[in-house]
């Protein structure tokens, strides 16, 4: 009996000691998994602008860099107006995306026919797409030229003419909605894809592992870009993650991470062009975390002066991604002082229409509150109107007692 037991205990011993060789090892490949990932940060362009050594330069023409030039100064132009005017009183909220702006252009090698499903801080995916200050300006107040006819707060846009879905506020909702058009997609038979951007707070939701699981499994035509931008509001990225990188979480879902300096825009571009072209071959997902900081508030609301140090931002700086993309425009000799400055100037004159035209519009009928849903509204829904368009409020919605 005690030989049994010895036995018994012998073999649970080896069992236990394998048992724990086999984790020891797996844990080892994880960990070592996990720091080449971190280790992997795909850059071009050293912080001056100077491609690096042995750094692949991406395929890019030079109307094509000039063309990007022009959008990252569009964005950093228009945020510093939009803020000033949310400061004056003018608009009820925004957000800047300053620093982050090339991690917008992971939207270059996308077709008009793709999808693209935004988070709120990537105004420069959709100049780059063809929306106009226009659009982005009658957004923010709201009014009859608002291209959603002022149904969601200053910040939300959509643009169905564009495939660019409606951005919402309740974070992440994006990321399963980006995969559930990716695979209609490739149940429809085309190579169309569908690109979602999302913070790396975002990344703590349900919604990621859901989108994640569902991409991996169903190889969906998608590219996940995760924005760094080291801060999810006061909350910085260290409490949103114990693994090495976020890039790391892909391996669990089976698809490749690939980290990117998301203050590089050669480097975006090239990793999302594998990205789009993995997708487009039917060769499934990517998760790509663009490393990149915000620095400045998370929106007009915020004041991260309570929660970080100065220093932080000041930092970061150093890496700003328009003043490296100069840096490579002049080695490339197709840069001037004049060309920066008639590109300012054009946008400022375009906002400045913009927002004077802007302001001067009215809220958009009320009647639009029916359109938009039914191509033939129904009967009861046309009574509806019928009935508030008499109310003396609607007629005279800035007289009533
Ligand atoms: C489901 C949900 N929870 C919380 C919030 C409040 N909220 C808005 S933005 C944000 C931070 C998101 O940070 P991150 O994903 O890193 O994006 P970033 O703002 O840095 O671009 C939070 C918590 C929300 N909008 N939705
Ligand atoms: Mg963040």
């Amino acid at each position: 009996m005690v030989q049994i037991l010895d036995t018994i205990g012998a073999c649970k011993y080896t069992h236990g000691g394998r048992l724990h060789r086999a984790l020891g090892d797996s844990e080892m490949a994880a960990k070592k998994a996990a720091k080449k990932a971190k280790d992997d940060l795909r850059v071009v362009l050293d912080n001056d602008g100077k491609v690096l050594k042995g750094a692949t330069v991406p395929e890019i023409s030079d109307d094509e860099l000039l063309k990007i030039f022009d959008t990252l100064l569009m964005v950093r132009i228009v945020d510093d107006r939009m803020m000033r005017l949310q400061r004056q009183g003018q608009l009820g909220f925004y957000m800047k995306s300053l620093g982050e702006e090339a991690s917008h252009l992971s939207v270059f090698p996308l077709r008009k026919s793709d999808w693209v499903l935004p988070s709120y801080r990537e105004q420069g995916a959709w100049f780059w797409a063809g929306y106009t200050i226009d659009d982005f300006i009658n957004q923010l107040f709201g009014n009859a030229e608002d291209p959603i006819k002022g149904r969601q707060m200053p910040v939300h846009h959509s643009a169905n003419w564009l495939n660019y879905v409606s951005i919402s506020s309740p974070v992440g909702t994006q990321i399963p909605q980006a995969v559930g058009v990716a695979m209609g997609m490739k149940i429809k038979g085309t190579d169309e894809v569908a690109m979602t951007f999302f913070g790396e707070g975002t990344s703590s939701t349900g919604e990621f592992h859901v989108a994640m699981t569902f991409a991996g499994v169903s190889k969906a035509p998608v590219v996940f870009v995760c924005r760094n931008n080291g801060w999810a509001i006061s909350v910085p990225q260290a409490k949103q993650n114990a693994a090495e990188s976020f890039a790391a979480k892909a391996v669990g879902y089976g698809m490749p991470g690939v980290r990117v300096d998301g203050n590089d825009v050669l480097a975006v571009i090239q990793v999302a062009r594998e990205a789009v072209e993995r997708a487009r071959n039917g060769e499934g997902p990517t998760l790509i975390e663009a490393v990149t900081y915000r620095r400045e508030g998370h929106s007009s609301s915020d004041d991260p002066s309570v929660y970080r140090a100065a220093s932080e931002p000041e930092e970061w700086a150093e890496k700003d991604p328009i003043k490296r993309l100069r840096g490579y425009l002049k080695e490339r000799g197709i840069y001037s002082e004049q060309l920066e400055a008639e590109i300012s100037e054009r946008h400022n004159a375009a906002i400045t229409r913009a927002y004077e035209r802007a302001q001067s519009l009215g809220a958009p009928d009320i009647s639009t509150l029916f359109e938009d849903v039914y191509e033939e509204p129904p009967w009861h829904l046309e009574e509806q109107r019928n009935y508030l368009m008499e109310q003396e409020r609607t007629r005279n919605p800035h007289h009533h007692n």
